[in-house]
């Protein structure tokens, strides 16, 4: 076992908030099986089309709202972990909720963007949003209309936070992926990153095997309510394994 204030770096994606309410991406009822990443989730698509990918972005940011999504069992041990564990615990998501935060998380980089922060194209001005938004709403900024956008990374927009990210890699001694299908880079890179150097135990917790299922040391498959408060209890008791 390693020294206690060891860096621990998570990975989550959206297979932790399944059991919230919010829909996976690539599962079979997943949202891109309902709507092509093509017209909603690309640079271009939002040019071709900026009304139609607003009201996608306003119908998942209503759905946030929904009084049955809530954190549950695993962001909540996720939230124990950084409280609990001796050294720095920096919790990536490429998901876009806010469930890591309501559950008490704060070491926190939203990797993919946040679903409840609008950002002026115009201004640069980045903001809370909780209500819809439309291609004439004007910034509360600047007050030009149509410059306002979901604070969101498309497909071909740069991930924000890397370079934390990467030093956090370079350093970290456990490097855990929950929920994630491994199918979207930079993200599904980071378990080779941390292999290379070959100082970190690295663990996949995921319903499935995901795309790099035979880069991590140890996988544990399960929904994520059961398998991720084990998992953590485990690290809290014995400690992160040798790599
Ligand atoms: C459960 C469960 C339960 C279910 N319990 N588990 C060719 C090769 C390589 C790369 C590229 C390439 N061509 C283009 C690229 C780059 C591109 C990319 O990766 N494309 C691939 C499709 C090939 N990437 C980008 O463009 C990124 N930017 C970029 O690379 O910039 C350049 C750069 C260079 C150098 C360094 C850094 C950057 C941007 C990617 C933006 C992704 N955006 C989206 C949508 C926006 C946000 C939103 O609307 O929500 O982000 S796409 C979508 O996928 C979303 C997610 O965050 C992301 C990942 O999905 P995730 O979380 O893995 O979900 P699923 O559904 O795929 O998987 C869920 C898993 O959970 C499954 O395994 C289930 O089994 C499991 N599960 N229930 C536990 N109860």
């Amino acid at each position: 076992m390693t020294e206690p204030a060891s860096t621990i770096v998570i990975l989550t994606g959206a297979g932790i908030s399944k059991e919230s309410g919010l829909d996976t991406f690539r599962d079979n009822d997943g949202i891109w099986a309902k709507v092509r990443i093509e017209d909603v989730a690309t640079p271009e698509a939002y040019i071709r089309n900026p009304t139609r990918v607003q009201e996608f972005y306003n119908a998942r940011r209503a759905g946030l709202k929904e009084p049955n999504v809530v954190p549950n069992p695993a962001h909540d041990a996720l939230a124990r972990l950084e409280k609990d564990w001796p050294g720095e615990v920096l919790l990536v998501t490429q998901n876009i909720d806010d469930l890591h935060e309501r559950a008490g998380s704060h070491n926190l980089i939203h990797m993919h963007g946040e679903l409840l922060k609008v950002r002026c194209e115009y201004c640069d001005a980045l903001m809370q949003w909780e209500d819809d938004l439309s291609t004439t709403t004007p910034c509360p900024h600047c007050g030009r209309k149509g410059g306002l956008r979901p604070h969101v990374v498309w497909f071909g927009e740069m991930p924000l936070g890397m370079d934390k990210i990467y030093e956090s890699l370079d350093t970290c001694r456990l490097f855990v992926s929950i929920g994630t299908s491994g199918n979207v880079y930079p993200a599904a890179g980071f378990v080779q990153h941390v292999r290379y150097r070959g100082l970190a135990h690295s663990v996949e917790l995921n319903l499935e095997p995901s795309q790099g299922a035979t880069l991590f040391s140890e996988a544990i498959y399960g929904p994520a309510t059961e398998i991720v408060p084990a998992f953590v209890e485990r690290i809290l008791k014995d400690g992160i394994p040798a790599p």
